[in-house]
């Protein structure tokens, strides 16, 4: 068996297939790991992709691939990229990455914006670089259940994030496509009346075709005023400048971004100097790359021995 791995960075992707070579024997596989980049022939010997992000042109220089597994939970890049078409087989099994460490990183982060915003520390932090005693701010004063979160998408990740509130003694309400039964979490069943109670609105969902700016001015019209938005999915599900003018007229109080639809997020761009706006460089759920080669180890070794996997993408999802 021959697998071959490509990211848009050589150094990465020996990276990755170092640790893809030392971890084959815990999993009673045999193979020769190759790498790929853009340049490169093709290797009509590959049976396995496996990567992040590969050029158009790793599916027509691997022709005899049997799976691709992608080391990461977003599969828009090869889903919901026109340059893929006519390039990536359309039935070709994409495996992704579930959780793998994803989820802990994720909910931490979302924990930490809320509890940041739920006691305005940023008031205290500005308060500090001007060197003023503020006093404590009583409209500040809200319990957590009365902080109501609402986390949209409830995959592996949306119902991790979504159950560690819930833990925690937030009030928690859930949406997404199929409903889906999670303890401590409300499933909301119509998006409008999920998001007219959403105090904290949790982006979560997939970046498709039919979610491309499922936030707009309308759908942001819904959420109740002094609303506060995470964005830890893609930046091509919010209208950035619908957003921007729902945070200036006080609709929305804040929005805490770690995805935008251009990253690096352009220099100049409003949102790097947005007085409501929080800034973080797609930093909320980085792949690790151990738990990430072991899952996709595993689930290699159960594909070979005909067994079911989990995380297989649904390519008729609209
Ligand atoms: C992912 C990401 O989708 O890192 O895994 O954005």
């Amino acid at each position: 068996m021959h697998l071959v791995v490509s990211t848009p960075d050589a150094a990465e992707t020996a990276q990755m297939a170092a640790a893809l070579r030392a971890a084959l024997p815990r999993f009673d596989l045999q193979a020769t790991v190759g790498e790929w980049q853009e340049g490169l022939p093709a290797d009509p010997r590959a049976d396995y992709g496996i990567g992040w992000k590969p050029s158009p042109d790793f599916f027509p220089a691997h022709p005899n691939l049997k799976a691709f597994f992608n080391a990461g939970a977003g599969l828009d890049h090869l889903l919901n990229n026109p340059a893929m078409t006519g390039r990536l087989p359309g039935d070709l099994p994409i495996i992704r990455l579930e959780d793998a460490g994803m989820g802990q990183q994720m909910s931490d982060y979302c924990r930490h914006q809320v509890l940041d915003w739920m006691y305005g520390f940023s008031r205290y932090r500005s308060a500090q670089a001007r060197g003023a005693w503020v006093d404590w701010d009583e409209a500040q004063a809200l319990t957590r259940s009365q902080m109501t979160i609402g986390v949209l998408g409830l995959g592996v990740l949306g119902r991790r994030v979504a159950q560690d509130f819930a833990g925690d003694g937030f009030t928690v309400l859930g949406h997404a496509r199929q409903v889906r039964a999670i303890e401590g979490v409300r499933f909301v069943p119509r998006l409008g009346d999920f998001l007219a109670q959403s105090r904290v609105l949790i982006l979560l969902v997939p970046s498709t075709a039919s979610t491309h700016h499922l936030l707009r001015a309308e759908t942001l019209a819904l959420l109740p005023r002094g609303a506060f938005l995470i964005n830890i999915a893609r930046g091509a599900l919010v209208n950035e400048g619908d957003l921007v003018a729902a945070l200036d007229q006080g609709h929305l109080a804040g929005a805490c971004l770690d995805v935008f639809g251009q990253e690096p997020l352009p220099p100049g761009h409003r949102f790097w100097q947005h007085p409501k706006v929080r800034v973080t460089p797609h930093i909320s759920g980085p792949t690790l790359l151990q738990p990430a080669v072991e899952q996709m180890l595993g689930k290699l070794a159960r594909l070979r021995q005909g067994l079911p996997v989990s995380g297989l993408a649904d390519r008729s999802a609209p």
